[in-house]
Parts: structure tokens; sequence; C-alpha cells
């Protein structure tokens, strides 16, 4: 008799670090870098479904550099990220949306990477139970940018340097933190989904090689359309063809869907399709979402599984950063979508 295992069950995110190592898909130096992130994820899951119980809703009464008022777990995510980061002994340098600057490692832990990320995006959602996520990317630290590890400009200026997202992102990866814990990665040969099993404390392999439906996906656009009025007028044109051209065209119209929360919103395009958009309006040209640890990573993500990432106007991966907390607009989602909202945009 032979022993059978479901194709996905016995794939523990180690295991399959393991294989892709033998496979030379990815260094020994990159699977650490992955398993110390994906035991940060863990902790901050762990944390994140305990927050009502264990008193960590709530402010944590300091702001960030975004001016932007942390929570409890923000900043209790952020040194569980710094800590793994830190205890992997590959990480050169650490740049988070909960610091002002980039972090150096102190030489005796130091690495050959710089990680972004942020710790826990979304986190105005945590009080009510929402999904939240952590979003991260990891480039090679093409520059010894520690030297200059007590000179925060210097720092800072080494990192944009390094961190050029169309020639030297190396991997990137989302853990969302929802019905269930779900991190996806990508290390440039496609895109994979493990469930945390709680049972046994393990990221199962739950989604192979994922691609983004093209066409014959869900029509689902989301957008908060509380900032229609400070939109420009081809992206009010774009909006309005959403809901009209549909019906007019006897088709489904679209679905409205937003949650609110760049991780949860984005796992749902990248399974169903459609697009998510964060635009910038008259108030916040730029929009709201940051280049370097968000829509980075996030387009890393949907290029590998056949989707696009774009300011509206231009490819993310294209965009070198110039500064560490820079915005960009966001539209991400199925090819089609993505080319079709671009077109009211020239
Ligand atoms: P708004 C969360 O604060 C976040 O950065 C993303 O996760 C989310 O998509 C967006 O902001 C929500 O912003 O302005 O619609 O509340």
């Amino acid at each position: 008799a032979t022993t059978t295992t479901t194709e996905y069950g016995m794939n523990t995110l180690n295991v399959w670090l393991l294989k892709q190592e033998a496979a030379g898909t990815i260094d020994s130096e990159m699977a650490i870098m992955l398993s110390s992130i994906a035991t940060a994820c863990k902790q901050i899951s762990s944390m994140v479904t305990r927050a009502a119980i264990a008193d960590m809703t709530g402010l944590a009464g300091a702001e960030n550099v975004q001016g932007e008022d942390q929570k409890k777990l923000d900043v209790i995510s952020n040194e569980v990220f710094c800590n793994c980061l830190r205890a992997s002994g590959r990480t050169s340098v650490i740049a988070s949306e909960e610091e002002d600057t980039p972090v150096g490692v102190e030489e005796t832990y130091a690495g050959n990477y710089i990680c972004v990320f942020d710790p826990l995006d979304g986190s105005s959602n945590i009080d009510a139970g929402v999904s939240v996520g952590s979003i991260f990317g990891i480039y090679s630290e093409t520059e010894q940018c520690l030297v200059d590890d007590d000179d925060e400009e210097k720092l800072a200026k080494c990192v944009t340097n390094v961190c050029q997202p169309g020639n030297n992102l190396l991997a990137s990866g989302y853990c969302m933190y929802s019905s269930s814990c779900v991190l996806v990665l990508t290390v440039g040969d496609g895109v994979y989904g493990f469930t945390l099993d709680p049972s046994m404390g393990e990221f199962v392999l739950s989604h192979n090689n994922m691609k983004i439906p093209g066409t014959e996906g869900q029509k689902i656009y989301s957008f908060n359309e509380g900032n229609y009025a400070m939109w420009e007028e081809g992206l009010q044109n774009y909006m309005t063809s959403l809901k009209t051209g549909g019906a007019e065209q006897g088709s489904k119209p679209y679905s409205a869907r937003y949650i609110g929360s760049l991780v949860g919103d984005f796992h749902r395009t990248l399974l169903y399709g459609g697009i998510y958009g964060y635009p910038g309006d008259s108030k916040n040209p730029n929009g709201k979402l940051r280049l370097l640890y968000e829509c980075a990573p996030m387009s890393m993500i949907i290029e590998q599984a056949g989707g696009k990432g774009s300011t509206g106007r231009e490819r993310i991966l294209d965009i070198d950063p110039t500064e560490v907390h820079q915005r960009v607009p966001y539209f991400v989602g199925s090819k089609h979508e993505i080319d079709y909202l671009e077109s009211f945009l020239k």
C-alpha cells in the first residue's frame, strides 16, 4: 500500500523553502530571511487574534513619521519584525513605516539584505476586528549602507539608492490576518500562498502558483469613493463608466468592494480579479500609499501573478524611490482593468 498525502498538506513553508533552495531558485540566505519573516507573521497573527483580550487595541499615544496615530499593535508589530530580522543575521538595514528613518542592524548580526516593511497595515481596522496585514520587500544590499548607520541622512540615501524595485527587489510578500492567516510571497518565480494551521503553528502551502483572473474574473472595483469629488476628471469619467457602461452594454455592472485595508483588498483582487485603487487627489496629489514598502512589493506580486501595478500613468516597478516614505497614486489588479483605467488618464 502507498501512503497518500495531499499535494499541499505536508508542504509546509519551510519544506517549500528547502525545495526552492535545492532547485536553486533561492539561496540559503534568502531562505533564512523568509523563514524569519514567517516567524514574525506568526507572532503578529497571534497578537491580532487576541488584541481585544490582551488590551492590545487602541492607541499607543504616539504618532509615526506619517503623522498617523500609532496603535499599540503598530508599535509591537514593528518590534516583532525588527527582532526577527535582527535574529536572522541576514539583514543589514531595516526600513519600516513605523520608523522615522531606516535602522542599521548591529554589526555582529548584520547580513546582506535590506528589508522594507509595513508591519501592520490597515491597523485602524484592528479595533473592529477587520482584516489587516503585514507587507514586506527584500532587496540585496548593493552598497555598504551600514558604514553610514550613524548618519541618518546618508543611511536613508543609501536605502533609496539600493531599493530600486525594478532591478533589485528580490522577494516580496504580505501576510493577511483575517478569517484565515495567509502568507503570500514571490521570489521572482511565481506567487505562492501559505495558510497558517494554528493546530501545528505551521504555514502550509494552500495556493500554488497563483495567477490573477483575466477578463473571466469578477467585475469588482475597490476605491474609497468618498474622495470622488477630489479626483481628476479622467478618473471620475472612468468611475462613471464602470457604473453605467456595463448596464448600457447589457452586461452585469461592476460591484464595489472596499475593506479599507490594502492587504485585504489586494488579496481579494488577486484571487477574484478586478481593480483596487488609491488615487491621488486635489488634497494629496500622490495619494496615501507608500512606494517602497507597500506599492512596490505588492506590484512585484501582482506582476508575477500576471496582473499590473501602476500609478495610472507609470509602471510602479519602474519608479526609483527618492525618499523612504514617499507616496504614489496606486492602481493594481487584472491587466485589462489597469489598461482600461490608464486609457482615461492619458
Ligand atoms: P482610507 C490603511 O490605513 C491604508 O494605508 C490601506 O491599508 C488602505 O487601503 C487605505 O489606507 C485606506 O485609506 O483613506 O480609504 O481610509
